[in-house]
């Protein structure tokens, strides 16, 4: 198993549709002590019913964690340093921006709005990463997702665009400054997929039937080959891999997708 004897926290599940909840179950089956992560009470219910269905469920620690909130990040660490005593592995699956910031003109984009997506999107990246550091000293794998709307303009992903490059260029100054405490910084970048995210978003679904029409393996990305890939990245078998945008996308951004 790729990741016996690791320990792994991920945070960002909200439903089975979540592409945290795919590698929640990508880690489990590899054989990691989960760390599980929610936001509201509701999305707790459902995180603990999922994680119930996990191999060796009973092990797993759910915690309520909002990365915006100091500290309940502190209180989250304590609980794993005390539970687990080393980290070995952090996704960080979390990005929010306004919904009118998701539609019409970037130009348009108020102060507020870039702000907050920009804290809740790259942000709290930092922060997980830098409370993570003191459970990893022998090293390990931070991990985030980001998204093509970074580099390319995407219709209607405006703000989250310049969030995702503030992210993606995060992963390469962390990578430099975590490098020497071996550990690795890196993004997985999916294509289009069907989560509560991106349903309901004006044009995704054009977007995702297009991808699955244009990309080379001809279909859409999905949960688990992302989790999987989590998995490797989490493993030592990537362990000479870091500052990387690793795209997991049936080849859709060969073509622009
Ligand atoms: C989101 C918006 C526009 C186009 C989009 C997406 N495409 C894809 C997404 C093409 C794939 C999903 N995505 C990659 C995201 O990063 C989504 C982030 C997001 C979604 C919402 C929806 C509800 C809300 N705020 C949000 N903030 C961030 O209120």
């Amino acid at each position: 198993m790729l990741l016996e004897n690791k320990n792994v926290l991920i945070y960002g599940i909200r439903n089975k549709r979540s592409l945290a909840w795919g590698a929640a179950q990508a880690a489990a089956r590899e054989g990691a002590r989960l760390c599980l992560t929610y936001l509201s009470e509701r999305e707790g219910d459902e995180v603990r019913k999922l994680a119930a269905d996990l191999p060796n469920s009973e092990s797993i620690l759910i915690v309520p964690c909002d990365l915006t909130n100091d500290e309940q990040v502190v209180a989250l660490h304590a609980r794993i340093k005390e539970e687990f005593g080393k980290l070995d592995a952090v996704l960080h699956a979390v990005a929010f921006a306004k919904k009118e910031d998701l539609d019409g003109r970037f130009v348009d984009t108020s102060r507020d709005g870039f702000l907050l997506a920009l804290e809740v999107s790259a942000f709290t990246f930092v922060t997980a990463c830098r409370h993570a550091i003191p459970l990893m000293p022998e090293g390990g794998a931070l991990l985030t997702l980001t998204y093509l709307g970074s580099q390319r303009v995407s219709p209607n992903y405006n703000m989250m665009g310049i969030a995702k490059a503030a992210l993606e260029s995060s992963v390469r100054y962390l990578a430099a400054d975590l490098g020497p405490q071996n550990i690795r910084v890196n993004a997985i970048s999916p294509g289009a997929t069907m989560t509560l995210s991106a349903r309901g978003i004006a044009g995704f679904v054009d977007l995702y039937k297009l991808a699955a029409e244009k990309s080379p393996l001809r279909r859409n990305t999905n949960i688990e080959e992302v989790g999987d890939t989590f998995a490797f990245m989490a493993s030592d078998y990537a362990r000479g891999i870091t500052g990387e945008i690793l795209m997991v996308d049936a080849g859709a951004h060969a073509l622009g997708y």
